[in-house]
């Protein structure tokens, strides 16, 4: 009887009519009137008055191998290695000015459109965005980085630039231009979230050149399988550097009082699966029907990965990854109707994502194929992005493969 008058509810409840103006009982205004409108006087305490704050004592510091130390090591044991300390260590201190940085954005005068020498604002770039201030600046942090800290990058690639660099031009100086390897970037991703204090982060990689060839901006369109080392930092609750030199992934969280990485996370392996999916849900109707049904499953309890999936989105695609690293799941950015590729860059997004992800024991994919095999055509092309745990992106594999069979004449799945 309990039962059925319950189940009565849920029905007239279901079939309710939505609320329309006429509807409603109370006016726009009598709500708003309601609202807590007064403000309290401004606190005045003089904050020289506060005593500086103390930490127990119990707060011991752990014994940590610094990131300068682990990179010595790794490699003293991979000589081949060696060109690119100094390079990892340069990129390591480009991390913290830009923690800074991040850090100093509500405080400091580092917002707004940035402008040239006249005071024009600069063009559009590649991407169509107007560059901000920010993304110049850690965008010359970074480059500087890489191509000044030694002789052995050759070029670069950055999300802020519409072409690749070559060293000596950026360092205007020619015996910068002479190294074995280019590094690709994004110095800054993710930097819509500033605004509101959100996590961002960098990503980066670092390919060989091909012997015998002329470095150009041929040079690097070169498929994933062919990074030597890919890696991002995140500037959030803690900073932290996570690195894979392609034999494992090791992460350096920044200690704010020594300013130093210290190795805090030894050989990152990714659950086999994991609740979490990562995903930008608003744009659901505009995903592919396999990406649609996936996402039904996952919320229907009908996925293979017998635990409640749980959603998490940031909007930052170092926070959503890293989250999904730690913890187990699936992140994903999709084509959608209007972005046929997606929206996240092969070379410097979504290439270093996979390699760290294949390295911790995960997988990264288009929903069609590993996106370490996608070869770029282009410098800024963009790609259809799922990583996580393996599992995880298997099963949203089987979901293209089973759609796509299923319309064999279709489009949904057109193969990258
Ligand atoms: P952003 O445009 O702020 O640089 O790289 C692109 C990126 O950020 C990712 O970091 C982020 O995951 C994604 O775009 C967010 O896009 P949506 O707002 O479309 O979800």
């Amino acid at each position: 009887m309990r039962q059925s008058i319950t189940l009565l509810g849920l029905f007239i409840c279901l079939h309710c009519p939505a609320p329309s103006v006429g509807f409603q009982t109370t006016s726009l205004n009598q709500y708003k009137a309601r609202r807590v409108t007064h403000r309290l006087p401004a606190a005045s305490f003089d904050s020289s008055d506060s005593a500086p704050i103390k930490l127990p004592k119990q707060l011991k510091k752990k014994a940590l191998t610094t990131f300068p130390r682990y990179l010595e090591i790794e490699c003293w044991k991979r000589p081949e290695l060696r060109g690119l300390e100094p390079v990892l260590q340069a990129v390591a201190e480009a991390c913290k000015q830009i923690n800074r940085i991040v850090q100093r954005a509500q405080t400091d005068d580092v917002y707004g459109v940035a402008v040239d020498v006249a005071g024009n604002p600069l063009e559009e770039n590649v991407q169509g965005e107007v560059q901000q201030k920010l993304d110049v600046l850690c965008n010359t942090i970074m480059m500087q980085a890489f191509c000044g800290s030694s002789c052995n990058i050759h070029s670069v690639a950055s999300e802020e630039d519409d072409e690749p660099r070559c060293c000596a031009d950026v360092m205007n100086d020619s015996v910068f231009g002479q190294g074995e390897y280019i590094a690709v970037f994004d110095p800054i991703d993710g930097s819509k979230n500033i605004d509101a204090s959100l996590p961002v982060g960098s990503i980066f990689g670092i390919y060989r050149t091909q012997p015998g060839k002329p470095v150009n901006a041929d040079s690097f369109l070169q498929d994933g399988n062919s990074l030597v080392a890919a890696g991002y930092c995140l500037y959030s609750a803690t900073t932290i550097l996570v690195l894979t030199l392609g034999s494992g992934v090791d992460g350096f969280t920044l200690d704010p009082d020594v300013s130093r990485f210290l190795h805090t996370h030894q050989d990152i392996r990714i659950p086999s699966n994991g609740a979490i999916y990562s995903f930008n849900e608003a744009n659901y109707n505009d995903f592919d029907e396999p990406v649609q049904k996936y996402l039904s499953a996952l919320k229907h309890g009908s996925s293979s990965i017998k635990k409640r999936s749980t959603a998490r989105y940031i909007g930052s695609m170092v926070a959503d990854v890293h989250n999904v690293l730690i913890n187990g799941g699936i992140y994903g950015y999709p084509r959608t109707l209007g972005n046929k590729e997606g929206k996240l860059r092969l070379l410097y997004e979504s290439a270093p994502m996979a390699m760290i992800m294949e390295q911790a024991g995960g997988a990264g994919s288009t929903g069609s194929r590993r996106i370490l095999d996608v070869k770029p055509k282009e410098t800024h092309q963009r790609v259809p992005t799922f990583l996580g745990s393996i599992e995880n992106v298997f099963e949203l594999d089987q979901f293209y493969k089973y759609y796509s069979d299923e319309q064999v004449n279709g489009n949904t799945s057109e193969q990258l």
